[in-house]
């Protein structure tokens, strides 16, 4: 695709509704990966592996390739992975600043990792539950679409910097293009883009315009499925029988593990959490 054909398409990523989401309770248990292990097995493996526990759903011949061990930790590495998130002592997880435009983004040394997606498909509460550890650090969420307005940057003491973005489709802000596409394609540091889809709906038109940009770009980006606690076994085995074989056959930035996870239940947290130190070079990969 053209440079000018890519912001026609990306200009679209204005334009779709979004299906709007149900409003969401509090969950306040298994934050921590601890309480996760005193669960019994099966709801443990369920929290802590979602993708395991879904490929129960299919007959032994047909397993192959849903559980994708590209990405395995153990549970001991799930642990360590977990101080990167905790705040205390000199280790501040805070909120820096935020911006419409890359060149006020703050000038920050560490790696860098983004999520974006679908206004409404829960970027920033699953930047709360990240961050459900640091209990000072306020991350905004709201069941209107179009709520985050601005690229948001959290430090995460010396390890690393997240940014909370804008949704693109319905209610993006006005200026979006060109803060969002600008900082993908500019912002150095910039180390890894979750890009979120909603399990209910799937990938959606104006996913696949953001797919298309990050393909453009070159970028390495994950794919997350979110609000897994909504949906049926079925339809979420659905769901990702079809992502992974997208992901398999029609991109080449995309890591080939998709992330299913709620905010609500913390299913998928934990893993992410020990993803996210991994990739910033904030684990040590022995024991992975
Ligand atoms: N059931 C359920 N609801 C969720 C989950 N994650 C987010 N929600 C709800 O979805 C709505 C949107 O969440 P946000 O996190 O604000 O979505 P966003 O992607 O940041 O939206 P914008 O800032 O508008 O782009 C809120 O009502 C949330 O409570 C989830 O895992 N499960
Ligand atoms: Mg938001």
């Amino acid at each position: 695709m053209t440079a000018r054909g890519l912001r026609r398409a990306a200009s679209r990523l204005l334009e779709r509704p979004a299906v709007p989401g149900r409003v969401s309770r509090a969950c306040s248990a298994f934050r921590t990966f601890a309480e996760v292990l005193r669960l019994p097995q099966r709801q443990m493996t369920k929290l802590a592996f979602p993708l395991r526990e879904l490929e129960r759903q299919l007959t032994p011949d047909s397993r192959v390739g849903l559980h994708v061990k590209t990405f395995d930790p153990s549970l001991e590495a799930i642990s360590r992975a977990e101080s990167v998130f905790t705040a205390g002592g000199r280790h501040r997880i805070e909120y820096v600043s935020s911006a419409v435009r890359l060149d006020h983004a703050p000038d920050l040394p560490h790696p860098e990792v983004c999520f974006i997606g679908r206004s409404n498909v829960g970027k920033s509460s699953l930047i709360k539950a990240l961050f459900s550890l640091a209990p000072d650090v306020e991350v905004r969420v709201s069941k209107k679409p179009g709520h985050t307005k601005k690229m948001n940057f959290f430090k995460v003491g010396k390890y690393f910097t997240l940014v909370d973005m804008p949704g693109y489709g319905y209610r993006a802000p006005e200026d979006f293009v060109d803060m969002v596409e600008t900082y993908l394609k500019e912002r150095r540091n910039l180390m890894r883009t979750f890009l979120l889809v909603d399990s209910v709906v799937g990938i959606q038109k104006t996913d696949n315009i953001a797919i298309g940009m990050c393909e453009e770009f070159a970028l390495p980006y994950v794919m997350v499925l979110t609000k897994i606690d909504k949906s049926s076994k079925g339809h979420l085995l659905k769901q990702v029988l079809q992502i992974q074989k997208f992901v398999e056959s029609e991109t080449q930035g995309c890591f080939p593990q998709l992330f299913p996870v709620s905010s609500v239940t913390y299913s998928g947290i934990h893993l992410l959490r020990c993803f996210i130190a991994n990739i910033t070079g904030n684990l040590k990969t022995d024991g992975l």
